[in-house]
């Protein structure tokens, strides 16, 4: 770790913006003590909630509330803190935050509060991450997910593995020393039997990362089709509330809209779109490029159809998608997005079902539901879960960030390096060299091994005052 913390002391407003019963400034910094006694007029205890008067530098009452010192390194961020919590008023918070100026203090950047606790090994980088994720997270799930990982229980998976890694390295450079034996022991099978339970291992904990991601992330889908389709219909029975305009006018809905919503936990943000069709309209037709930019990016699109109208197959999906301008999906890999929704089949007194739509090239999922009467949502919301291979854990999930995906892939693939020396070349040496590559990955996860770079990017995506 090369990032030092600085010897300035730090001050933020911690309390959202706006109006509230408590606001709260938090201090950071050799200055804390010396901030409480300018503001205070007296000395206060070491974590003791004082209920106190704060002045400011003329003696002029400011506000009255809890003021709570905590002296380093038992504090949040592991220096000199002090908490002001006064009244939730933006002009008493500002009064509040310009005096600690006034005192010498600086105002924190976004997420420093935090960068300082991580700096202070008060956490490592994946619990200070979980901070924010808890903080934005969008779901009771991914809010208890990101609770488990601020507890540490997904760095204590990294670095049991790491510890592991560390072993098996450890005891093949102490046999490459005894380069007679080196042969007998790369050959004899225990070596590869514990590099194999640890990739085991690694596939186990990137399966959970993974839900974790998408816990954190969660899944984009856009709902598109020609106008009068059912789109916002369906929007809103997803939903479960009135969001968007429904009527039978075709291109009613002119922009895109976006509401949040999650299924057994996975956070699904649904973009309603304006109907695909030739327009004169300036409106509806910035309506429609808006639309064209959202399919491009969602993780999912469902084109929806009206079922009694146009019944499409596979056979038909080229022209019926060139025909409503969304010929770019038929690019290589983009069907994969896919999923053709057939709507309104109340009309046609048709059951729900889920089918796959095969031809050699292609397999694309076809589900037949009502967004009116929501006769087959339910297989809808299955069918989004099974997308993104989510499966709810209960218990025990924790929360991650497609860095540490990124890291654990290629941990695993040195491992992976390290067993094809191991039974290829068997070359002790380039063994050990791949194990310690692994490693090494693993640490930019807890932050062990990281560049100032990255810490940056990580914590400036932070709130100011945490
Ligand atoms: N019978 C029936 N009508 C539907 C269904 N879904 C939508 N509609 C009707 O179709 C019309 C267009 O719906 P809307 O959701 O505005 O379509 P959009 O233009 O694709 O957003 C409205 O009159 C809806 O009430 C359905 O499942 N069954
Ligand atoms: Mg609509």
């Amino acid at each position: 770790m090369s990032l030092a913390t600085d010897s300035d002391t730090i001050c933020a407003i911690a309390t959202p913006p706006g109006r509230g019963g408590v606001g709260v400034v938090r201090v950071s910094g050799p200055l804390a003590k010396s901030i409480a006694n300018t503001l205070l007029h007296f000395d206060p205890n070491p974590r003791h909630a004082h209920y106190s008067s704060i002045y400011d530098a003329s003696g002029e009452l400011i506000d009255q509330g809890i003021v709570i010192f905590f002296p380093g390194p038992n504090s949040f961020t592991g220096e000199d803190v002090l908490e002001l919590q006064g009244h939730g008023g933006s002009f008493v918070l500002d009064r509040l935050l310009k005096e600690t100026v006034q005192c010498g203090a600086r105002l924190a950047r976004p997420g420093e509060f935090s960068e300082r606790a991580f700096i202070n090994d008060k956490m490592d980088l994946t619990q200070a991450e979980a901070i924010a994720d808890l903080i934005e997270s969008s779901s009771e799930e991914a809010a208890r997910s990101a609770m488990r990982t601020l507890q540490g229980e997904f760095s204590s998976l990294i670095n049991t593995l790491g510890t592991s890694i560390t072993e098996l390295r450890v005891y093949i450079e102490a046999s490459i020393d005894f380069s007679e034996e080196e042969i007998d022991f790369l050959t004899e099978g225990k070596t590869n039997e514990t590099l194999q339970g640890i990739i085991e291992q690694t596939d186990a904990i990137l399966a959970q990362a993974k839900q974790g991601t998408i816990l954190r992330e969660g899944m984009s889908v856009v709902i598109a089709g020609k106008p009068n389709a059912g789109k916002s219909s369906l929007l809103n029975s997803l939903a479960g509330r009135d969001a968007a305009i429904v009527t039978d006018i075709a291109g009613t809905t002119r922009d895109t809209l976006i509401e949040q919503i999650n299924i057994d936990g996975m956070p699904v943000h649904i973009t309603d779109t304006a109907g695909l069709r030739h327009s004169e309209d300036v409106v509806e037709r910035e309506g429609i490029k808006r639309a064209m930019k959202a399919i491009a990016s969602a993780d999912r699109i469902l084109l929806l159809v009206d079922a009694a109208k146009d019944p499409v197959t596979l056979e038909t999906l080229a022209t019926y998608l060139t025909e409503i301008g969304l010929e770019t999906l038929l690019e290589e890999h983009q069907l994969d997005r896919l999923s053709i929704i057939y709507n309104k089949i109340d009309i046609l007194s048709e059951t729900p079902s889920i089918v796959h739509l095969h031809d050699d090239k292609h397999s694309i999922v076809n589900i037949k539901l009502s967004a009116k009467s929501q006769d087959g949502l339910d297989l809808l919301r299955q069918h989004l879960k099974d997308c993104m291979g989510y499966s709810p854990s209960g218990e025990g999930g924790f929360i991650a960030r497609r860095r540490h995906l990124d890291a654990m892939l290629r941990a695993r693939s040195h491992l992976v390096d390290a067993q094809n020396q191991l039974l290829g070349s068997r070359e002790g040496e380039l063994v050990a060299e791949d194990l310690k590559h692994a490693h090494r990955c693993l640490g930019e996860i807890t932050g062990e091994f990281t560049t100032d770079d990255l810490l940056g990017k990580i914590f400036s995506s932070f709130c100011v005052g945490k």
